[in-house]
């Protein structure tokens, strides 16, 4: 049996998975209120001290924490343990402002690295594969996360990081690479370049993609795993909670188990705050239960997703989440309308393109305008105006029923827009709001 394949944690009764959490929490809390006066303020203003909280039951009593009280802290405010016992910072992708800056001590790192094994170990993987790690490596926590859990599955680790396509493809194929860990827009990037390349999937050594840190589509998904020939499984985490593998997808293919014997999840209103019950869609909150130097209660993580205990045929028992549709602040609200970059990808898929598109969003006149610069792809391409009059007509009016207000569509030529080689990046905002 793999190793990290935990299966008397990922598969036991909820009964067992409860206790541990109810014990980690408290323990949790109180490392907390020892060791963060940031915290025990925030509690003490709630009236609360960690007696109050003596179940997952009592989670809801406790304040949320946001992205706004993690810059307020940074960079030292919030860590609990003594700065001695940190070997390592991560750090978010953000662009503006400060970044956060998570910090963690070995036994953090050993248990982010075995999250992450426990999704590669999903995805398949053994000591006999060969993992190529495609996410970036630095601050970002892809590729330190993905690699840690590669080492402890024991495969051997190709750490390219992201980036000069040309070589990553050389490595897959000189070594034999079984898995490939990076975003789904570089995957897609990488795939539609081997096919040029005059590669079939056949003749491509991969097996299996563990792909994530951004949205992307179920058919994104069918895309990649046609071009490459493998099996595309999603995985999802946030620095802030400790990188990569927070959750992850299992043979089944369908929502993420998040590791709840260190991570406990609630869905939100994001609105009211108030706690929704299961399989309810709204924002997803996290509390850490077993972190020495970065311990975050009720992080709002600004990410849309909804939970399930359905029985998976895995046989693990942990809580499933969907894929997250996006984050709130991602959301783009145009003429008044909630607007996803993932709902326009399914569109864009269903109708024979590939993901390579770009919104871009100003406000004209008090209107605001919703223009999507489509690629076509190379089998598409035409000089016809006919045609591509068409085929405008008919993406635009599929966006319109998918989103419910009009975009207008503009087909460029194919390879014209910028590929990614991290997190794709989709949306312009001109609007000065
Ligand atoms: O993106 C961690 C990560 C690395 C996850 C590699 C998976 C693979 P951050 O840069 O802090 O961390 O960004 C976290 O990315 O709140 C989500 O909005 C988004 N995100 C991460 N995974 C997924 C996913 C990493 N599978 C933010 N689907 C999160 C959709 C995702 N969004």
């Amino acid at each position: 049996m793999e190793r990290y394949f935990q299966e008397e944690i990922e598969c036991a009764p909820r009964e067992k998975i409860l206790a541990i959490q109810n014990e980690k929490l408290v323990a949790q809390v109180k490392h907390v209120w020892d060791n963060v006066p940031y915290y025990r303020q925030k509690m003490q203003e709630k009236n609360l001290t960690p007696e109050d909280i003596k179940s997952v039951d009592d989670l809801k009593k406790l304040p949320f924490l946001s992205k706004a009280d993690l810059k307020e802290a940074y960079p030292y405010g919030l860590l609990a343990c003594p700065l001695k016992d940190c070997v390592r910072i991560q750090s978010t992708s953000g662009t503006t402002g400060k970044r956060v800056v998570a910090f963690y001590t070995l036994k953090d790192i050993d248990i982010w690295e075995e999250c992450c094994a426990r999704a590669i170990v999903a995805a398949g993987g053994t000591n006999e594969d060969v993992c190529q790690v495609s996410y970036g490596y630095g601050l970002f926590t892809g590729g330190p996360g993905l690699n840690g859990g590669s080492h402890k599955v024991g495969c051997l680790t190709i750490p390219t990081s992201s980036g000069n396509t040309e070589r990553q493809i050389m490595f897959i194929m000189d070594l034999s690479a079984t898995i490939l860990c990076c975003t789904p827009s570089y995957a897609a990037y990488i795939g539609e370049t081997m096919k040029e390349m005059g590669l079939t999937p056949e003749q491509i050594p991969l097996k299996a993609g563990i792909f994530g840190a951004e949205a992307w589509s179920e058919e994104m998904r069918r895309d990649i795993e046609k071009t490459l020939g493998i099996k595309a499984y999603d995985i999802y985490g946030l620095t802030e909670i400790s990188g990569p593998g927070v959750s992850f997808e299992c043979s089944e293919q369908h929502g993420m188990h998040i590791n709840e014997d260190h991570f406990l999840a609630e869905i939100i209103d994001p609105d009211t705050g108030e706690v929704l019950p299961e399989g309810t869609q709204g924002e997803l909150v996290f509390t850490s239960l077993d972190k020495e130097a970065f311990p975050l209660l009720r992080y709002r993580t600004r990410d849309i997703c909804t939970l399930t205990r359905e029985k998976c045929s895995c046989g693990r028992t942990h809580v499933k989440m969907t894929k997250p549709k996006g984050r709130s602040d991602d959301m783009l609200i145009i003429r008044g309308v909630n607007v996803f970059p993932s709902q326009i990808e399914t569109v864009l898929l269903k109708n024979g393109y590939a993901a390579n598109y770009q919104i871009i969003v100003d406000r004209v006149n008090n209107t605001d305008t919703f223009d999507i610069n489509v690629e076509m792809t190379p089998e598409m391409f035409t000089d016809n105006v006919a045609e591509v009059q068409n085929r405008k007509k008919v993406l635009e009016s599929g966006l319109h029923s998918m989103l419910g207000i009009k975009a207008k569509v503009n087909l460029v030529a194919p390879k014209t827009i910028t590929r990614s080689e991290g997190k794709a990046v989709r949306v312009i905002d001109k609007r000065k709001i």
